[in-house]
């Protein structure tokens, strides 16, 4: 259980490209949250580890094919399936790194160029899911990514998709909607060190915040 009594835990997602850092980055907040005292726990999306979770990993993978709709929802649902527990825990007062949401699920699907998958489509089955109370949106060009080890041999790994992705996130912050409002943009080209200083520099002000009551309620 936690050990220090506060208002309740933040919600933070970690968005941005493949390669971009989010991993990196995730482990580097949680151990500068935990430092600094506070209750942290760190999820990802997808979670390969359900039984959504394998179909979306065989997806990814290559080995199943499946119609673009359908895919979109499985990201969805594996979302929807751990909904209550990203609230209960924020409601014990732990802070939640998350690496990858919905945000990547709307602009994946609506990279993909199928006319009937717009980006308002891909957002309706998230609709309802935790708004999360900051997210961090690490920005790199498709170059850069490509220096870092080059493209893996997963699905949506290919460089015409990678810019296409970029473009629909930086759209993103451009709407004027919830999303928007929600999205700060960090230069991941930056040293792993430096990128996270700058991070840092922001959520932990946010969960201050969010732990001292100041912040909106969770979800509105
Ligand atoms: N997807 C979707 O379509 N719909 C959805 O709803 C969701 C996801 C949730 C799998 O995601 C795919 O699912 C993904 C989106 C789609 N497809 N693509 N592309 P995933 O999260 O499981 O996999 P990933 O995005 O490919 O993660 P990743 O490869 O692990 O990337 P990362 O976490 O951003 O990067 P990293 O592991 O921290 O770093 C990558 C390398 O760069 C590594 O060698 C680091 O040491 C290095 N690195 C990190 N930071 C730096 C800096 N600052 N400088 C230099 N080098 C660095």
């Amino acid at each position: 259980e936690p050990t220090k009594p506060v208002a309740r835990g933040a919600f933070i997602v970690v968005e941005g490209l493949d390669r971009a850092g989010k991993t990196t980055q995730v482990q580097k907040l949680c151990n500068n949250l935990y430092a600094d005292g506070h209750n942290v726990k760190a999820i990802r999306f997808p979670d390969r580890t359900s039984p959504i979770g394998k179909m979306i990993d065989g997806y990814l993978q290559r080995k199943t094919e499946m119609d673009d709709h359908a895919i979109h929802l499985l990201f969805s649902a594996n979302r929807w399936e751990k909904a209550a527990w990203i609230k209960e825990q924020i409601s014990k007062g732990y802070t939640i790194v998350c690496d990858r949401y919905y945000y990547s699920g709307m602009v994946y699907s609506a990279a993909k160029h199928n006319p009937a998958l717009s980006l308002e489509w891909a957002r309706t089955p998230d609709v309802g899911l935790p708004r999360p109370d900051r997210v961090v949106f690490l920005n790199l060009d498709a170059e850069e990514a490509e220096r870092r080890g080059g493209y893996g041999q997963e699905k949506y790994e290919k460089r015409e998709m990678q810019e296409r992705v970029r473009e629909l996130f930086l759209g993103l912050m451009s709407k004027g909607e919830e999303e928007s409002k929600d999205m700060m943009l960090f230069d991941a080209g930056d040293s792993a060190e430096n990128v996270s200083t700058a991070i840092w520099a922001e959520i932990s002000k946010v969960v201050g915040s969010v732990e001292a009551g100041s912040w909106r309620d969770l979800g509105s």
